[in-house]
């Protein structure tokens, strides 16, 4: 069990480390409010308990990136990798990332054996392309964190692979016709590195690889500013953090007009304060950035020190549904071919899942679902027993009012009279 309530080491911490890193970013000094704004998201990340299994690796890269370092976090990540044989190659990624550089533990992992069981990950989702239809086991976020991991750790990857899958025109970067930031986001993070280890010679490529290295770099990032909107995020709230993260390491293949770094941080700012980041994994991906950092700065900046700075903060209250315990009724529509609706009576406050379990209870046959727990929260994998498939990249699609949502089913949080979807959908 954690121990907590050193608050007042926290508050050392971040006065000592905020002021000079988070205010300073896109060269300009913030106000001290925006300093403060940060606490609940170090809040979220650092209480182990709402980081459970494999998104903790994700927590503590993010940790170490800013310079705090949490052992028993550390520990925990070491126990998920040994206990785990399922980790999907991202995952695995995630954890070389984030014990990558330090290898101070006192446990006994060997980390050069983590890093080749990820080139054979990395080649099962190129083998798995070859077989399906260009499609990877998984997805090109998590091929682009196995190039970036590998890169950064001088693991075995071909340029010329790299050079083949990643195309910016690959259907991978798009759900639909919708382009997706943090895919895109990340692929430029793992082709910078490719790109820099070119150069320095860490790794042989022709002129023509490089050529084309540079051009998917610059072409992604197009893409990705092409998703800014109008208030500064870039993609949605969720993505904008891993997108300041490719736009800081490619400022040399923008015109510094094309983005106006402040404008996106207040948004964020405005969006935490907000509580858009009660996720430790939405916290986790959005705190590098506030503080100048990528991922491509794994290795140069992680604090490896013999852990003195151990921190821990109170714990977040859970977020509690709305306090009163009123009923609403929303419209709940399964649609495949046919459509299947239902009106379904839930407790106000209640998120998507309960009212897809309510659903289930009234037409066991016709509402039945499965879903499995991801860093993310609650996926749906099935409804009606229909699975979905990424060899055939068909999903189960969240929408309300028909429009798609950026949030998952457990933490959507439906409204009375509303109309809620899914939809069995290719991406
Ligand atoms: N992470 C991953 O492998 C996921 C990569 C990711 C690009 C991810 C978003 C971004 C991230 N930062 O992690 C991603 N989603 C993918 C790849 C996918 C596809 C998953 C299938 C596959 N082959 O891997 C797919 C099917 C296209 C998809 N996401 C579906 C959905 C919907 C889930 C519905 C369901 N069945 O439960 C949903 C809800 C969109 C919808 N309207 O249906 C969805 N994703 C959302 C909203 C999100 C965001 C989550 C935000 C939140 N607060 O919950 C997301 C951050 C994320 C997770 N998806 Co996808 C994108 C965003 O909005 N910025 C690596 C691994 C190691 O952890």
């Amino acid at each position: 069990m954690r121990q907590s309530h050193q608050l007042p080491l926290v508050g050392l911490l971040l006065f000592s480390l905020i002021p000079s890193q988070l205010c300073t970013i896109c060269e300009v000094s913030l106000e001290n409010y925006s300093c403060l704004t940060v606490l609940p998201l170090l809040n979220t990340m650092i209480n182990s308990k709402y980081a459970r299994g494999i998104q903790a690796a994700n927590v503590l890269l993010s940790l170490r990136l800013v310079g705090i370092q949490d052992q028993s976090l550390e520990r925990q990540v070491i126990q998920e990798v040994k206990e785990r044989l399922d980790l999907t190659s991202g995952q695995l990624a995630l954890v070389v990332l984030s014990l990558g550089a330090c290898q101070n533990s006192d446990e006994t992992i060997t980390y050069v054996h983590l890093v080749s069981q990820l080139e054979k990950k990395f080649q099962e989702e190129i083998k798995n392309m070859v077989t399906h239809n260009g499609n990877p086991l998984t997805n090109y976020y998590q091929l682009s964190l196995d190039v970036l991991a590998l890169c950064l750790f001088n693991g075995k990857y071909s340029v010329t692979e790299v050079n083949k899958y990643f195309t910016p025109e690959n259907k991978n970067f798009y759900f639909g016709s919708q382009f997706s930031v943090d895919t895109g986001a990340m692929a430029v993070l793992a082709l910078t590195c490719v790109k820099r280890s070119i150069i320095n010679g860490q790794i042989k490529a022709s002129e023509m690889d490089l050529k084309h290295i540079n051009n998917y770099i610059e072409s992604l990032v197009k893409k990705i500013l092409h998703e800014k909107k109008e208030n500064g995020l870039i993609g949605n709230v969720f993505s904008t953090g891993e997108a300041m993260q490719a736009l800081y390491v490619s400022a040399n293949y923008y015109n510094q007009t094309e983005w106006d770094c402040q404008q996106t941080l207040r948004a964020v700012l405005k969006e935490i304060s907000q509580g858009s980041f009660h996720m430790p994994i939405a916290a986790a991906q959005i705190l590098p950035a506030l503080f100048g950092k990528t991922y491509l700065d794994v290795n140069n900046s992680f604090s490896c020190g013999s852990g003195s700075f151990n921190i821990s903060i109170h714990k977040p209250s859970p977020v509690e549904p709305s306090s009163s315990s009123s009923w609403i009724s929303v419209n709940y529509t399964v649609k495949i071919n046919k459509t299947y609706s239902t009106n379904v009576t839930v407790k106000n406050g209640s998120v998507f899942l309960d009212v897809m379990k309510r659903a289930q209870q009234i037409n066991e046959t016709v509402f039945r679902f499965t879903y499995v727990e991801t860093s993310w929260g609650p996926y749906i994998t099935s409804v009606q027993g229909l699975e979905a498939n990424s060899n055939d990249r068909t999903y189960w699609e969240l929408l309300s009012e028909g429009k798609p949502l950026s949030q998952g089913v457990g933490s959507y949080v439906v409204h009375n009279g509303e109309n809620l979807e899914v939809r069995w959908s290719t991406y």
